[in-house]
């Protein structure tokens, strides 16, 4: 079964758990393809922000688009099932993401709800917490990632969660600070674009929620200050992708803005190099040595 027939009614069965590096290139070569990084540690709410978008799909159009295929379908199944009622756990939640994930992307195809725009593939990494870390710690871990070069939107995401919590957000905030200088320091500045705030039900019940407004004032004012020279204008939105039961933001809140601006991301030029003293890997030489078709 083609991605063609799925125009024609049928639904593609499941395919891969997740894409590697190489089955990745295969996609961004054959069509116009969006690669998406979200960054951020280890229970930041990287794999929840992403199955409940994916999630969204499953009940009808979304953010403008509506599903056509995936070749992770199985993988998208795969994280969302814990969350599943019919999982039957007490609350819902998400698998730590493996190690072993450390350079795997998801897939959706997305045809435009009017109709009229050509359909959009988009690659999502999932990467695991412990390998943001890593980036962190060395800026030769993230230097050695060819993605994070061919990433058309890199979106850092802040723990809202302990935003909210007096006690935890300065060391919330000086980890985003730390994780965001070292991957800029890799040099893929223009990459950078948003900033997505996670779990915002849980900050606005936190002990430090009367003050949140401020803090984040504050945070958004020091990261431009400090970055958009290199980075350009940067995006803050503030999500809720699965709150607790209880909150008054519904399931899933601001992730189709999340979307659209992904969707949105210039696609990254090829040509874009990698910066000096950076060697270049196997895939990325293959990946440079046959440019995608641009259609848009
Ligand atoms: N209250 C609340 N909890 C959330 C939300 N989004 C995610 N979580 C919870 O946060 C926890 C961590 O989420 P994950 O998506 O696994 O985080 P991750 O960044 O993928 O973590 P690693 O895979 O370990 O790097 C899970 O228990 C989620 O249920 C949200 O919007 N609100
Ligand atoms: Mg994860």
């Amino acid at each position: 079964m083609t991605p063609n027939d799925t125009a024609a009614g049928f639904v593609a069965l499941p395919s891969a758990d997740a894409l590697t590096i190489e089955e990745a290139n295969q996609t961004t070569r054959s069509s116009v393809t969006r690669v998406i990084i979200p960054v951020g540690l280890a229970g930041v709410g990287k794999t929840t922000l992403l199955t409940e978008i994916y999630g969204k799909f499953l009940q009808g159009p979304f953010a403008g688009h509506q599903y056509a295929w995936s070749r992770t379908l199985h993988g998208f199944e795969q994280r969302s099932h814990h969350a599943r009622i019919a999982s039957g756990r007490a609350t819902p939640e998400t698998p730590r993401t493996p190690l072993a994930d450390r350079d795997v992307f998801l897939h959706l195809r997305l045809a435009a709800h009017d109709g009229v725009a050509p359909a959009r593939d988009i690659l999502i990494a999932d990467w695991p917490g412990e390998e943001f870390r890593a980036m962190r710690d060395d800026v030769q871990t993230a230097r050695a990632h060819p993605f994070l070069y061919r990433a058309d939107h890199i979106a850092f995401l802040v723990d809202g969660e302990r935003f909210g919590t007096q006690a935890l957000r300065q060391e919330a905030q000086h980890e985003t600070e730390m994780l965001i200088q070292s991957i800029l320091d890799a040099g893929v500045d223009r990459a950078v674009k948003s900033v997505i705030y996670t779990k915002w039900d849980a900050a606005l019940r936190g002990d430090g929620a009367d003050q949140l407004e401020d803090f984040v004032k504050r945070f958004e004012e020091e990261i431009r200050r400090k970055h958009e020279a290199r980075t350009g204008e940067l995006q803050f939105i503030w999500t809720a992708a699965r709150p607790e039961s209880g909150s008054e933001l519904c399931r899933g809140k601001n992730l189709d803005e999340v979307l659209r601006i992904w969707l949105r991301s210039a696609r990254r030029p090829l040509e874009a190099s990698l910066p000096p003293g950076v060697q270049e890997v196997r895939e990325f030489d293959r990946f440079r040595s046959r440019p995608p078709q641009r259609v848009d």
